[in-house]
């Protein structure tokens, strides 16, 4: 792998420009990607090494993105659970055994995560060869985790998560202490396969409050960031609601905090310790306008970080799967070429 500025970005040391990759880059926006899909289930992609390192090469071939991220899914945990994992065209993943009491909590079965998820340690070594850029692995959060499993697929409101929260706390951290457990299992494997950076998400934890985010979703972030310390490989974590959990966030000292969109970038940073890498936030939605308003955008957000060592450009949340593939040339360009 030639030298790279993300790896030097994650470690707050970049001297050049900064680095760009997108949050859910590999995926639907690509007609590529839509090919692929004409022919395979998603799972089958996530499940077959060379299909997913395919998936995996395509933005990074098509844009010249600075680093790659692992083709797979949060959800193959609660797959590897057995619950009856699918997903539907049209309402997302689907989840056929929800848990509904302590006793399916108990119920779950136990699983040895370095053979449950073999393919995914077989995915990573199988991509590395074809890369030139360094290999982001992920997960979930133990908390956005839990709310799948409950919520049986994706909710807006998480209601069933919440009142389970909140009737039954203890039975809950059972639940998030057992995902925890599993979650430092599968990071291990992926680090031994051989990604060079972890990106956490938490895309739920924007319906927590204050003091529910520290119970329920940072205590259990500390255990998966504290287990993997001896690693050194950097974490990167990513809630939808970072903006407001930047400080609890920083309290972890991970390698770096993803922003959503919400906040200024260059508040956030003077707030942050200067250790800690700052990556985001553009608006997915801006990747909708014009040409002209894009670079406008990134243009701003390149003069608010110009010359921090620990700035990694991307968007607040995940790429939609409607944005021109134009929109996205027209913003790696313009972080790549200042222009
Ligand atoms: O660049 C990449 O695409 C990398 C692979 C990747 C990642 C990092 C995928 C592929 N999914 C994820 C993470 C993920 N999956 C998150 C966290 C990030 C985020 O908040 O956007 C979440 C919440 C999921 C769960 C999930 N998987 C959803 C969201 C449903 C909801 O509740 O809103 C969906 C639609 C999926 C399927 C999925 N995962 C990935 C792709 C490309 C797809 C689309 C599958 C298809 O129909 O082809």
């Amino acid at each position: 792998m030639s030298h790279s500025f993300f790896l030097d970005a994650l470690n707050c040391k970049n001297q050049a420009r900064p680095p760009v990759w997108l949050m859910r880059q590999a995926g639907r926006y690509m007609p590529q990607y839509r090919a692929m899909r004409e022919k395979y289930s998603f799972l089958d992609m996530c499940h077959q090494p060379e299909l997913a390192t395919e998936v995996t090469l395509m933005p990074i071939q098509t844009f010249g993105m600075d680093a790659a991220i692992l083709f797979s899914d949060i959800l193959v945990i609660p797959e590897a659970l057995r619950v009856g994992l699918r997903f539907e065209e049209t309402k997302g993943p689907i989840i056929e055994r929800p848990l509904n009491t302590l006793e399916d909590i108990q119920n779950l079965p136990n699983v040895h995560i370095p053979e449950a998820l073999s393919y995914v340690s077989e995915a990573i070594k199988t991509m590395l060869p074809h890369l030139k850029v360094p290999l982001i692995g992920f997960c979930g959060a133990p908390f956005t985790l839990a709310s799948y499993l409950i919520e049986g697929g994706s909710s807006k409101t998480l209601k069933k998560t919440k009142q389970w929260m909140l009737r039954e706390p203890a039975s809950f951290h059972q639940l998030l202490n057992r995902l925890a457990d599993l979650t430092v299992d599968y990071l291990k494997l992926q680090i031994e396969s051989g990604v060079k950076a972890l990106q956490i998400f938490d895309s739920w934890a924007h319906v927590l409050g204050h003091f529910q985010f520290q119970e329920f979703s940072l205590g259990y972030l500390k255990k998966i960031v504290d287990a993997l310390a001896s690693t050194n490989i950097p974490i990167i974590l990513f809630c939808r609601g970072s903006s407001v959990f930047a400080p609890s966030l920083a309290s972890l000292r991970p390698a770096a905090i993803s922003l959503d969109w919400n906040s200024d970038l260059k508040a956030v940073r003077q707030m942050l310790p200067s250790k800690i890498a700052l990556q985001g936030n553009l608006d997915p939605d801006i990747l909708y306008a014009p040409n002209p308003t894009i670079r406008q955008h990134v243009s701003q957000m390149l003069k608010d970080m110009h010359q921090d060592p620990g700035y990694i450009f991307n968007l607040g949340h995940g790429i939609h799967p409607d944005t021109p593939m134009e929109a996205v040339h027209t913003l790696v360009d313009c972080v790549q070429n200042d222009r």
